[in-house]
């Protein structure tokens, strides 16, 4: 049963229902009414001080509805369905979100009610995602009523705290934020991409193989221990390395198999479709990153789903008998390079075709899932500069292809729907 949030006054309950019962498509016109790929980005209406300012409060944003467009930090508390009516459970659609500066907050009146355009709703809508509920988010869109209440209209990026996206979507030149069917471009369009450049399905698909698949330096497991120590350096220290689930930065010295050292960690798990470490997927360092011994040996050859208890020395990964979850900052990262493996190996080559499935449990099968919830990833975490620069790193010097992908997060859909 839904927590109804019990209404001070009988005309907000009037006024809030009669909103409540317009029909979708009405009451969010503005938003859904227009094609996404015609919406008026409000980013490119953020000044730039405002753009590198911190994200406001939710109390500081219901007390500046002047109309400006801001970034806000809160909490997911539940969905409004009217002036004074928040649920939290039993999510009725995905049309909007009810954000506070506490996880426990039940005072409507301390909440921001955020529009979800149609746009965002398969990645940030209660109904379709109800494990947001709790989840710290940063919304972007111009501080103005809705529900009647104080709150977020127009809203153009949603992000998890802390995945640095919210500055990227704030760049006059980024676009990989919008989630537009027509997508992002890439300096590649006319290049590398050129044949795939408006293709979809499985003739998509088919391009990207072949693209990727041309060209390429095939690395030995040995030169990856290399290439990791370039690919993923440490912004911050260039004599260090990043692991991937942990976060944590660590000697790019410190690699080999004791306790608390890093090693090569196979994201499209080695044992699913049993390539082994010989030159082939196994040394394809699309997917491989450095990852502490012991949380390397946690994850093993799960497949990817929400929940679990918490993974021991990896901040914000969970796991259980049959599924590993990343923190959220590598979440689209993860769904990434599992998607980019589903393309560069097709079979016929002596190794087994990679696609991704809806199950977990895959064991040996050329298979990891879910692939509902690495759609939702991708998402919910776009390409950040971290995974961009690795992507070109990739390129320029190790194995001369690149992860479609992280350059067109939209063909995820355009082949594997949405
Ligand atoms: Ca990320
Ligand atoms: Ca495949």
């Amino acid at each position: 049963m839904p927590v109804v949030i019990p209404r001070r006054r009988i005309a907000a309950v009037i006024t809030g229902l009669a909103i409540a019962l317009v029909p979708p498509s009405l009451a969010l016109t503005s938003a859904a009414g227009s094609p996404a790929t015609t919406l008026p980005l409000p980013r490119v209406a953020v000044a730039p001080a405002l753009a590198a300012a911190a994200p406001l409060t939710v109390s500081q944003a219901i007390a500046s509805q002047t109309g400006q467009s801001a970034t806000v930090r809160g909490y997911v508390v539940g969905q409004p369905t009217a002036t004074s009516t928040v649920v939290r459970s039993g999510f009725p659609n995905d049309y909007a979100l009810a954000v506070a500066d506490s996880t426990s907050e039940t005072s409507t009146s301390k909440m921001l009610y955020v529009q979800i355009p149609a746009a965002f709703r398969s990645a940030w809508g209660l109904q379709s995602n109800p494990s947001l509920m709790g989840r710290q988010i940063d919304v972007t869109g111009a501080l103005s009523a809705y529900f009647s209440h104080p709150g977020m209209t127009s809203t153009s990026a949603f992000a998890f705290s802390g995945s640095a996206t919210t500055t990227t979507t704030t760049s006059p030149t980024s676009t990989t934020t919008s989630p537009s069917p027509t997508g992002t471009t890439s300096p590649y369009d006319s290049t590398y991409y050129a044949s795939a450049v408006g293709k979809t399905g499985s003739a998509l698909h088919t391009e990207l193989h072949r693209i990727t698949s041309s060209g390429v330096t095939t690395l030995t497991y040995d030169q990856v221990w290399t290439a990791l120590k370039d690919t993923d350096q440490d912004p911050n220290n260039t004599n260090n390395v990043i692991e991937v689930y942990s976060g944590r930065s660590i000697a790019k010295s410190d690699n080999g198999g004791g306790v608390d050292q890093w090693n090569r960690e196979h994201v499209w798990a080695k044992s699913h479709g049993d390539f082994g470490t010989v030159n082939g997927p196994g040394t394809d360092v699309h997917h491989l990153r450095p990852e502490d011994v012991t949380v390397n040996s946690a994850r093993g050859n799960l497949d990817f789903d929400l929940g679990g208890s918490a993974i021991s020395q990896c901040t914000g990964c969970l796991g259980d008998a049959d599924s590993f979850e990343p923190r959220n900052a590598v979440k689209g990262d993860v769904a990434r390079m599992i998607f980019y493996m589903a393309v560069r190996w097709d079979g016929g080559d002596g190794f087994a075709d990679l696609e991704p499935n809806n199950q977990v449990a895959n064991a040996s099968a050329p298979a990891i899932g879910k692939i509902s919830v690495l759609r939702q990833w991708n998402l919910q975490d776009p390409p950040d500069a971290f995974e961009k620069r690795r992507n070109q790193v990739i390129f320029d010097t190790w194995q001369h292809n690149r992860n479609p992908f992280v350059d067109h997060p939209e063909w995820v859909t355009a082949i594997y729907g949405s």
